[in-house]
């Protein structure tokens, strides 16, 4: 089956969906996006993504010419031209074509909205099971004073330099630091470690993206009367960890068992991170809007 893309108005069939490479998506990653997902039916936490894709707008002083709730209707509508219930959704805002090339952002009259789903690509189910190994990276994470990390912005050189370097270790995922030595998050999944009982994960403020997956982690372990903490920790704590886990909207909760080559505690998935994986398992079906009534 042939996919469809929401481009300006208009579904289009994807190879025919194109945009102008004069847009500043494209040329500078003036823009900013979600990444989201469906199940069973449903769009998990829309509402939430739709909020913070806002925001990132706001932030970069982006103004969105619809409202959250249009926004909302090309999500589901673009899943049902699709024909989806399970998918991977990519939402994206730029700041469309200036009149000129300059860098002036005042001259882009007309943002450029777009919305492409597809069917998911599961990781295999073996990391799951066994946990995957990470490095540190040497890339630090954007400083807030330059790119805040809190922008979901078009602009992922950070974050992709850092995947580079897991990839040229043969490891899947790559942990980043802060520009002072604190872990911040993976390449594209927030970071959780679990020490005595407690599960503690750095707070937005150093420098993060406020994943959606972490907020609704973080909301699972409350329920089972888990202590949750938002606190700075560095690749010290992480190395004696009793447990470590990644989560992200494509990855889900992703155990982790070794770092820099330290085995992080027994080498398996702990006992937390397994509750958790299994309840965020349930929890997902039972979310967001339903797409066919
Ligand atoms: N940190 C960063 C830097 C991210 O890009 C997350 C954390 C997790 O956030 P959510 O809201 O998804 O729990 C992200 C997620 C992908 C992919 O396909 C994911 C993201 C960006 C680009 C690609 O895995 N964002």
């Amino acid at each position: 089956m042939s996919l469809v893309a929401y481009l300006d108005g208009q579904f289009l069939k994807k190879e025919e969906a194109r945009i102008s490479v004069f847009d500043r998506g494209v040329l500078y990653g003036d823009g900013v996006f979600e990444g989201i997902r469906a199940y069973n039916n449903r769009v998990f936490k829309l509402e939430q993504h739709i909020d913070r894709l806002y925001e990132s707008a706001k932030a970069i002083l982006l103004k969105i010419p619809i409202d959250k709730k249009e926004m909302a209707q090309i999500v589901l509508e673009t899943l049902r031209r699709n024909n989806l219930r399970e998918a991977y959704i990519r939402l994206v805002v730029t700041r469309g074509e200036g009149t000129d090339l300059s860098l002036d952002p005042r001259k882009c009259p007309k943002p450029t909205i777009f919305c492409i789903a597809a069917p998911l690509a599961l990781f295999p189910s073996s990391l799951y099971e066994d946990g995957i190994e990470a490095v540190t990276a040497s890339t630090r994470r954007n400083l807030n004073e330059a790119t805040s990390p809190r922008i979901k912005s078009l602009n992922y050189l950070n974050n992709v330099l850092a995947k580079i370097e897991a990839n040229l270790c043969n490891v899947p995922e790559a942990i980043m630091l802060s520009q002072d030595g604190y872990v911040t998050e993976a390449t594209g999944e927030n970071i959780f470690i679990v020490k005595k009982n407690r599960l503690i994960t750095p707070p937005a403020h150093i420098g993060i993206l406020e994943g959606i997956t972490r907020n609704t982690v973080m909301d699972l372990a409350r329920e089972e009367n888990i202590v949750v903490q938002e606190s700075l920790f560095t690749q010290f704590d992480l190395y004696n960890a009793d447990e470590c886990f990644l989560t992200g909207t494509a990855a889900e909760i992703m155990p982790v068992v070794k770092v820099d080559g330290r085995i992080i505690n027994d080498g398996k998935p702990g006992p937390t991170t397994k509750i958790l994986m299994k309840k965020f398992k349930q929890y997902v079906l039972t979310d967001g809007p339903f797409i066919f009534e």
